[in-house]
């Protein structure tokens, strides 16, 4: 909560943003909107009924079945961390220098001059690094300042994901010798040298190193895609700078007769290995965006509509299997209604011998087109007459006009009297 009397009125007074029960002093830097702190804590990547969940978990299983020690996951796994970073966090830590145009006001959402809300998910990387991990995934909504159009908002989600080896697992089984130095002795295979320069690396690393960790990191997320997409998907790397990585690529995916750039990754720079621990590996990393991937793979076509609360379109991702192909069907831009009916079943019915799908049949011949979606609500047993009873959300609207609740109410008495003769049911 923006506390805007003090904000707005009192210049000498201490303004303060309230989020999460922890107070921050604003400053000349404060350009967060009570609009955009409004979608805080949504946490729309872990909502069962949102796309970007189920994507999520197809994520989330390819990494944990690809990668196992001893029959446990490699991998572990952090949906849960605060968006509000500190600028150490978000810029410092990952070697982004102090005149990078990726810190200016007018990209980040600022809450101070020390606290924002983070721009990516690598802002934890170190955090995490620091307190041991190895391989792991960051998840969670990260919030940049943009443009606003179908494929843009100002709050997205990405995971993120680091994935260090030691000498000995990197060097396990090398298949191409050929992409190595002249010099390199397979019986005694290093990581880190200071000798050879080359572009192509970072000046600590050995090439066969640099070049194992690179066949790595494209193989499997070049797996991830077509466990995504489907075998078939066609792809490509591009060449890209990040100055928490190097070397560093794109992969785009060609869909619906576009290249779509899907994640940036690349070899961590040592000096955020060095800084946060684990001495003596090499690391790769990569970030991905939830919403690109969901709006191609389910064929959403407004970034938006991942925020919509309306049933009509949650309850297309609800209770899917993850492998199950989804196409998102467009739904109304008018209103929907919604009205429950409770009631009593007779004495020879109980909540679990009660079909609601002959009840969802009757809603439906009563109702016709207006009604677009019933859930059972409730089932409730009388604890003293040992009654039964089950309670239903009618979800009403019209695919060209706005309902009054007024007609509404008709057609739901309509579908009450229907009920009653139907199934001899008592309404409450
Ligand atoms: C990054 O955010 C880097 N932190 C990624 C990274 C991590 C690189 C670790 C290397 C190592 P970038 O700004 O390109 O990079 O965003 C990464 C992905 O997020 C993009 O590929 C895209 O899928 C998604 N993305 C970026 N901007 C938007 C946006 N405005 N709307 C939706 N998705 C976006
Ligand atoms: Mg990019």
């Amino acid at each position: 909560q923006l506390n805007k009397c003090n904000y707005a009125t009192a210049p000498n007074a201490i303004a303060t943003i309230k989020l999460n029960n922890k107070e921050y002093v604003t400053d000349d830097y404060t350009n967060v909107t009570p609009k955009i702190l409004s979608y805080l804590n949504r946490n729309l990547h872990l909502k069962k009924d949102n796309p970007l969940s189920l994507v999520r978990q197809r994520i989330v299983n390819y990494f944990y079945s690809s990668f196992t020690h001893r029959g446990n996951p490699t991998f572990s796994v952090y949906e849960n961390l605060s968006p509000v970073v500190t600028t150490k966090q978000n810029f410092d830590d990952l070697l982004i220098p102090e005149n990078h145009p990726s810190r200016t006001k007018s990209d980040c959402y600022y809450i101070n001059r020390k606290t924002l809300l983070r721009a990516h998910m690598t802002a934890h990387q170190s955090e995490l690094l620091r307190s041991g991990l190895d391989n792991f995934l960051m998840i969670g909504d990260v919030y940049r300042r943009d443009e606003i159009d179908s494929t843009h908002f100002p709050v997205f989600h990405q995971i993120d994901a680091v994935r260090s080896q030691r000498k000995e697992q990197l060097f396990q089984d090398f298949p191409d010798l050929e992409l190595f130095e002249p010099t390199f002795d397979p019986q005694n295979p290093h990581i880190f040298t200071n000798s050879i320069k080359d572009p192509n690396k970072q000046s600590c690393h050995t090439l066969e190193a640099t070049k194992l960790m690179e066949a790595q990191l494209k193989n499997h997320l070049i797996g991830l895609v077509q466990t995504l997409f489907g075998d078939n998907i066609k792809h490509r790397w591009v060449e890209a700078y990040f100055p928490f990585t190097h070397p560093s690529w794109e992969l785009e995916i060609f869909y619906e007769n576009n290249w779509l750039e899907v994640l940036g990754c690349g070899i961590v720079r040592n000096e955020i290995l060095a800084n946060a621990g684990p001495n003596n590996t090499i690391a790769y990393a990569f970030g991905l965006g939830l919403e690109r991937i969901a709006m191609a793979l389910y064929k959403i076509p407004d970034i938006r509509l991942m925020w919509s609360k309306d049933s009509g379109f949650l309850s297309q991702f609800e209770d899917k299997a993850l492998n199950e192909r989804i196409t998102y069907k467009p739904v109304s831009s008018y209103p929907q209604c919604v009205n429950d009916i409770s009631f009593w079943l007779p004495p020879n019915l109980t909540i679990d011998t009660f079909t609601s799908n002959d009840f969802y049949d009757l809603v439906r011949d009563v109702g016709g087109d207006i009604i677009e979606q019933v859930k059972l609500k409730d089932k409730f047993v009388h604890p003293k007459s040992k009654k039964h009873s089950l309670c239903y959300s009618i979800i009403y609207r019209h695919l060209e006009r706005t309902l009054k609740q007024a007609e509404v109410n008709e057609v739901h008495k309509e579908i009450e009297k229907a009920a009653v003769k139907a199934f001899n049911v008592i309404i409450r």
